[in-house]
C-alpha cells in the first residue's frame, strides 16, 4: 500500500520538513516538504533511505561484556535494560546523591523531555553539545541583546547584503537559509564570505575574503572603525535603543582599515571599498553572528562585534535584516504544553550559575565536567547519559575524556547508531530513527509561527524504540513516572495541544499548522521591551561581563603563528555529511569515503607534498597519527591546514567508517582545557599538528 507522510527530516539537526512517500512498509521517496521548502532536499537527507536499511548499526539493546570499549556486547531486552539501568542510577543516587548524574543532549526543541527527566531525578545537570558549537555567538548575544542567539530570524530573502564570516552556509547547510540566500542573490543582492580559504560559499560570494586565521575580529572592528569614522551608521536607532555607544566611539580609535589589512592580510581598500557598498546596502544587510564559532580565544569578541554591526546597521526588526521571532502569544493563540520539571535547586557541577555567574545556566558547559570527575569538586560524577550526543566525537581529546569518564560507574548511549561515545559505553539504547518513530509535537518560533510534528513513516526495522518511551519507560522505573503523563504517543500529542484547540488531524494536510496567515513584525518605536538587557537597551557595555572581571570591549591581540613545522589545524563540514554520525552511510559513504588534508601550495612544496600524496598529520605531542591524502591548493592559507570534521571513526563494526579519513578531534589535544573564559567554548582551532609526506599504508588499528 501506498502512504504520503509529513514529517521531520532527521539527518541533521536542522530538521527541514519533509514528505516521504512509502509503499508496503518502506520508504521509496522522500522530499523537502512542497509547502515549505518547494521539495528541495541535501544529498544527506535523501540519504535517510539508507540509514533505514542500514544493518551496521544497533539493532537491539546491548549491555557491555567486555571492558570499556572491547566491543563485547551482550544483546538484551529492552525491559532487561531498563531495569539494569534504573537500578544502577537508584544505587549512584543512594550512594552519591542525584546530582552525580548528567546527561547530555543535542539540544533541540525535545530538549524538555530529557531535562524533565534528569531534573525529575533531582540533578541540576543538563548539558548539550553548544560548549563545541554555537555558544559563543549566544553569549554574545545574551551580553549585547540581552535575547540569545536564537531570538533571531536573518531575513535574508529581502536583504541587499549578507556578509558571512567563516559561515558556510553552501556547504553547512540549512535548506530554508540556502534558498533564501538564492532568492537574494538572483535579485541582485550581494554575498560578502570571510574564510581562510575558498569554499562552496565563497564561490558564490560577491566578494570574498580570505584572512589569516584567527583574525576576524580585527577585520570586523574595522568595519566598526570605517563605519563610525564616515558616519554610516543609523543614528537614530543607537540614540534611542542603545548604551555603551561613545565607549565603542573611543575604543575603535586604533582599529583602522590599514591597520586591519595587515593584520588580516588583505587589501585596505577592499574593505574601504565593502563600507561603501554596505553603506548604499543599509539598513537591509545583515552580518551573519556566526554559528559554529567555538574556534578562537577571541571568538566570542568577534561575534560580539558582528552583533554590533548590525546594530549599527538599524537592521533590528526590519525587512531584509534580523527580525524577533514571533510566538503563539504574538497570535492571539495558546501554545502547546510542554513537558516540564523545575530544575533542583543545587549547584551545577561544571560550576556554571555559581562559578561562573556569567553563563546562561540552561545547558551550562559540558567540558568543564571533567575536571569535577577527576577531582570530585564540588561532587563526584557518577553517570552520564549521552541522548543524541556523541562527547567522543564533538568534544577534544577523547583519550583524556575516557581517563574521567572511568570515573563513572553507568554510561549510557541511547542513539541510532554506535557512536564513538556508545562504544564505550555501558548500555546503548539504540533509537529508531527519524523515519521509524514519532517524537512530540514542537512550537516553531518565526515570522510566521507553527506548530510542527515528525510522524512515523514506517514501522521500525529492528528492535528500537522512540526516545518518548524510552524516557517514559526509564521514568516509571525511577518513581519519577507521574512527570510523563501518558501511554502512548496520542496520548501525548493530545495533552500538549489540549490548550491549543487543534488536534493531531490539523497536522494531515500540510504537516504542520500555522499560526498566522501573515507575518507579523512588532512596531519599529516600540522594541523597548525587547531586549532583555539590565537596562532595556542594547549594552555595547555589559554589566554581566564587568562583574565577571571581563573587558566587554577587548583591545585586539593578534594569533600567535603556528610554532615552527606545525600548521594551524581549521575544520569544517561538507555538504553530505553531518559530523560523525553519516559517514558509514552506505550513500553518504560513497559521495565522500574519507576526508583529506587541505594544505597551502607553498608549504606543501617546502615540504615535497604533491597533490594526492599521502600525508601524515600528528598531533602536537605526537599521540595520534591520521593519514589521508593531500589536497594541495592556492585556495587556503598557508598558516592553516584544514579537514572535514567527522572521520576516524574507530568502530569496527561499521564497515565503511572504520578508520576512514582523519579525526581532527584527535588532533586537538589538550583543547579539552583551552576554553574561552567569556563565551564559554572550547577553542577549537587553537590546536597545531605537524604534517610530512607519508611512508605508511594507512591500516586498521582498534584503540582500546
Ligand atoms: N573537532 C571538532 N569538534 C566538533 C566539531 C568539529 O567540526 N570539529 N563540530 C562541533 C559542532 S558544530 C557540533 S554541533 C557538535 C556535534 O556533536 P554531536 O551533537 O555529538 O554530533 P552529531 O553527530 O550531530 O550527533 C550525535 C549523536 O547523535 C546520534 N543521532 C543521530 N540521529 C539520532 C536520533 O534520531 N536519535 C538519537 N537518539 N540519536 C541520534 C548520532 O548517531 C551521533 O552519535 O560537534 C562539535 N565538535
Ligand atoms: N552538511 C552539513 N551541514 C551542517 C552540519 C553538518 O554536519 N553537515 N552541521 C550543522 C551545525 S551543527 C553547525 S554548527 C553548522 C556550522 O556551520 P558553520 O558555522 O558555517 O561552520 P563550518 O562548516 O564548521 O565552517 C566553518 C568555516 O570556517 C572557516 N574558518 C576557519 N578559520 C577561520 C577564520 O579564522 N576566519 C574565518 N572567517 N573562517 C574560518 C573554515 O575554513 C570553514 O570553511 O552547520 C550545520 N549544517
Ligand atoms: S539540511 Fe539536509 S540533512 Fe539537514 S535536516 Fe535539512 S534536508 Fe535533512
Ligand atoms: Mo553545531
Amino acid at each position: 500500500m501506498k502512504k504520503s507522510v509529513y514529517s521531520m527530516c532527521g539527518m541533521c539537526t536542522v530538521r527541514c520538513p519533509i514528505r516521504v512517500e512509502t509503499e508496503n512498509n518502506r520508504v521509496t521517496w522522500i522530499e523537502g516538504n512542497p509547502h515549505l521548502l518547494d521539495c528541495a532536499l541535501c544529498a544527506k537527507g535523501s540519504a535517510g533511505v539508507a540509514l533505514l536499511d542500514d544493518a551496521e548499526r544497533p539493532q537491539q539493546p546491548l549491555i557491555r561484556e567486555g571492558g570499556r570499549g572491547a566491543g563485547r556486547w551482550q544483546k538484551v531486552s529492552w525491559t532487561t535494560a531498563y531495569d539494569y539501568i534504573a537500578d544502577k542510577l537508584k544505587n549512584i543516587k543512594q550512594e552519591y546523591g542525584p546530582e552525580s548524574v548528567v546527561l547530555s543532549s543535542r539540544g533541540g526543541p525535545w530538549q524538555n523531555m530529557y531535562k524533565t527527566f534528569i531534573h525529575a531525578f533531582g540533578s541540576p545537570n543538563y548539558t548539550n553539545h553548544d560548549n563545541t558549537c554555537g555558544r559563543n555567538p549566544h553569549h554574545a548575544s545574551l551580553s549585547i541583546n540581552g535575547v540569545g542567539r536564537k531570538d533571531f530570524i536573518y531575513d535574508i530573502k529581502n536583504a541587499n547584503h549578507l556578509v558571512l564570516f567563516g559561515r558556510n552556509m553552501f556547504a553547512s547547510l540549512r535548506i530554508a537559509e540556502n534558498l533564501q540566500t538564492m532568492d537574494m542573490l538572483d535579485r541582485g543582492g550581494k554575498l560578502t564570505y570571510v574564510d581562510v580559504r575558498q569554499t562552496m560559499t565563497g564561490l558564490k560570494a560577491t566578494r570574498f575574503f580570505q584572512v589569516r586565521p584567527g583574525t576576524d575580529y580585527a577585520l570586523a572592528l574595522a568595519m566598526i572603525h570605517e563605519i563610525i569614522k564616515k558616519g554610516l551608521y543609523d543614528a537614530d536607532f543607537i540614540q534611542r535603543y542603545v548604551s555603551g555607544f561613545e565607549e565603542l566611539c573611543s575604543f575603535i580609535g586604533p582599529y583602522s582599515p590599514e591597520w586591519a589589512a595587515k593584520e588580516c592580510g588583505i587589501k585596505e581598500s577592499a574593505i574601504k571599498d565593502f563600507i561603501e557598498e554596505v553603506a548604499a546596502d543599509r539598513p537591509k544587510v545583515i552580518f551573519h553572528p556566526g554559528w559554529n564559532l567555538s574556534r578562537y580565544k577571541d571568538s566570542f569578541y568577534a561575534s560580539r562585534a558582528l552583533h554590533i554591526l548590525n546594530v549599527l546597521m538599524g537592521n533590528i526588526e526590519m525587512q531584509g535584516g534580523l527580525v524577533i521571532p514571533k510566538g503563539a502569544g504574538d497570535c492571539g493563540v495558546k501554545g502547546i504544553r510542554s513537558l516540564d520539571c523545575p530544575k533542583p535547586d543545587i549547584k551545577r557541577g561544571d560550576g556554571v550559575g555559581w562559578k561562573y555567574k556569567h553563563f546562561d545556566k540552561g545547558p551550562g558547559l559540558a567540558h568543564l565536567f571533567f575536571n569535577t570527575m577527576l577531582s570530585e569538586d564540588p561532587y563526584p560524577i557518577k553517570a552520564w547519559i549521552a541522548m543524541r550526543h556523541d562527547p567522543f566525537c564533538a568534544m577534544p581529546d577523547p583519550q583524556r575524556q575516557k581517563r574521567a569518564m572511568d570515573k563513572c560507574d553507568l554510561l549510557v548511549s541511547i542513539d541510532t547508531h554506535y557512536s564513538e561515545f556508545g562504544w564505550y559505553a555501558d548500555v546503548i539504547l539504540p533509537e529508531s530513527t527519524y523515519l521509524e518513530r514519532d517524537n512530540p509535537i514542537c512550537q516553531q518560533k518565526g515570522l510566521k509561527p507553527r506548530l510542527a510534528v515528525r510522524r512515523k513513516a514506517v514501522e521500525p526495522k529492528f528492535d528500537t524504540k522512540p526516545s518518548w518511551e524510552i524516557f517514559k519507560q526509564l521514568a516509571d522505573r525511577l518513581d519519577i513516572g507521574a512527570h510523563f503523563p501518558y501511554n502512548s504517543i496520542e496520548e501525548l500529542w493530545a495533552w500538549q495541544l489540549e490548550p491549543t484547540g487543534y488536534t493531531i488531524k490539523d497536522f494531515d494536510e500540510k504537516g504542520f499548522v500555522s499560526l498566522t496567515d501573515k507575518p507579523i513584525m512588532y512596531d519599529r518605536d516600540k522594541l523597548d521591551k525587547q531586549f532583555k538587557t539590565p537596562s532595556g537597551k542594547i549594552e555595547i557595555i555589559s554589566k554581566k561581563l564587568t562583574d565577571a572581571g571581563l573587558p566587554s570591549l577587548k583591545p585586539y591581540q593578534s594569533p600567535i603563528k603556528p610554532p615552527k613545522g606545525m600548521f594551524r589545524l581549521v575544520y569544517g563540514r561538507s555538504a553530505v555529511h553531518t559530523h560523525g554520525h553519516t559517514i558509514n552511510n552506505p550513500l553518504l559513504a560513497e559521495l565522500m569515503p574519507a576526508n583529506t588534508l587541505w594544505i597551502n601550495t607553498r608549504a606543501a612544496n617546502k615540504l615535497g607534498i604533491n597533490h594526492g600524496d599521502l600525508v601524515d598529520v600528528i598531533s602536537e605531542d605526537s599521540s595520534y597519527t591520521g593519514t589521508v591524502h593531500a589536497n594541495v591548493t592556492e585556495f587556503i592559507h598557508p598558516e592553516a591546514v584544514y579537514t572535514v570534521h567527522g572521520f576516524g571513526r574507530q568502530i569496527p563494526l561499521q564497515t565503511r567508517a572504520y578508520h576512514a579519513g582523519l579525526s581532527d578531534q584527535k588532533l586537538m589535544v589538550g583543547k579539552l582545557d583551552d576554553w574561552d573564559e567569556a563565551g564559554g567554548a572550547i577553542n577549537l582551532c587553537e590546536a597545531f599538528v605537524f604534517v610530512r609526506r607519508s611512508v605508511r599504508t594507512p591500516k586498521r588499528r582498534v584503540e582500546l
